[in-house]
């Protein structure tokens, strides 16, 4: 069976989940977490976005994915803030792909699932990578700026990789920067590997963005970034994505 006709059925069937991985602050309390979409494939197992995301985005099927993850995201905060676990600084941070961000129904989308919910944009943060951000760079800007105006909190992944032009990253209206998990996977290798990392959180601290640090998996990772003043941690030393009742569970044991 083609993939992508295999994905329409799947969304009917309801096979698609949303896992969360928390992040927390320096100090560990938890800040918030980042959404990540899973596929339970009846025969196939567990399947990773990296093995349907592309196809989902080829055939349009992207944003159709991305609203089971949004209303997935809304039933998680209403039930921790009903739990009175989290306050409204809270947030859960959603992966956008290119071809939404390039849509002009992108706000429309989100703001309609949103509507069921008695749930804040200032709550979803969305997570544009850094390739995104180095074509177009007025219409980026504008994207980014409307979605802002409407509240949504903007956050820049996969930083490092993706040769945006450096002078323009004051101009974008974002809340925090993640630095890739490959420059934390050298950040204890040698002084190169250390100085890149360091280099990238001076950068945005002088632009006053926070920065977090992906895939942090050592506590001696941990250490070093914190001798740079890193403001937050997301990776396996913290924890590992979780389905959602295993997240709740983990966030009230690590309040
Ligand atoms: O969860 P995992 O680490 O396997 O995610 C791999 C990649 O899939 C990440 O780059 C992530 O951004 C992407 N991804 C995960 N969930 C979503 C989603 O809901 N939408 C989009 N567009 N990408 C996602
Ligand atoms: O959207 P983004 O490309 O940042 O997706 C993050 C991906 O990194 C997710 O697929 C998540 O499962 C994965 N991840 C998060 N923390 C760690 C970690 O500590 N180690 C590894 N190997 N992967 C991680
Ligand atoms: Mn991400
Ligand atoms: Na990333």
């Amino acid at each position: 069976i083609e993939l992508e006709i295999d994905i329409v059925r799947a969304i009917a069937a309801d096979e698609f989940c949303t896992y969360f991985q928390p992040k927390t602050c320096a100090l560990g309390y938890v800040v918030g977490a980042e959404a990540l979409i899973r596929w339970n494939h009846p025969t196939k197992g567990l399947i990773v976005p990296a093995d349907f995301i592309a196809i989902a985005e080829q055939y349009g099927l992207i944003q159709a994915l991305q609203n089971i993850v949004l209303r997935d995201v809304c039933i998680l905060i209403e039930q921790l803030t009903a739990s009175h676990v989290i306050d409204d600084t809270f947030n859960v941070s959603i992966n956008i792909s290119q071809c939404q961000f390039n849509s002009a129904k992108l706000k429309t989308e989100l703001l309609t699932t949103l509507n069921d919910f008695s749930i804040s944009t200032s709550q979803i943060k969305l997570e544009i990578t850094e390739s995104m951000l180095s074509g177009d760079i007025d219409n980026a800007i504008q994207q980014m700026q409307e979605l802002k105006e409407d509240g949504f909190i903007l956050s820049i992944d996969d930083f490092g990789t993706g040769y945006s032009c450096l002078t323009h990253l004051s101009a974008f209206p974002v809340k925090e920067l993640k630095i890739d998990k490959s420059f934390i996977d050298n950040v204890l290798d040698d002084e190169a590997g250390k100085s890149i990392v360091n280099t990238i959180i001076s950068l945005a601290k002088s632009l006053n963005i926070p920065v977090v640090a992906e895939g942090v998996e050592s506590l001696a990772q941990l250490e070093a970034l914190k001798a740079m003043n890193i403001d937050s941690i997301q990776g396996y030393l913290i924890a590992k994505p979780m389905m959602k009742d295993d997240y709740v569970k983990w966030h009230k044991h690590n309040l």
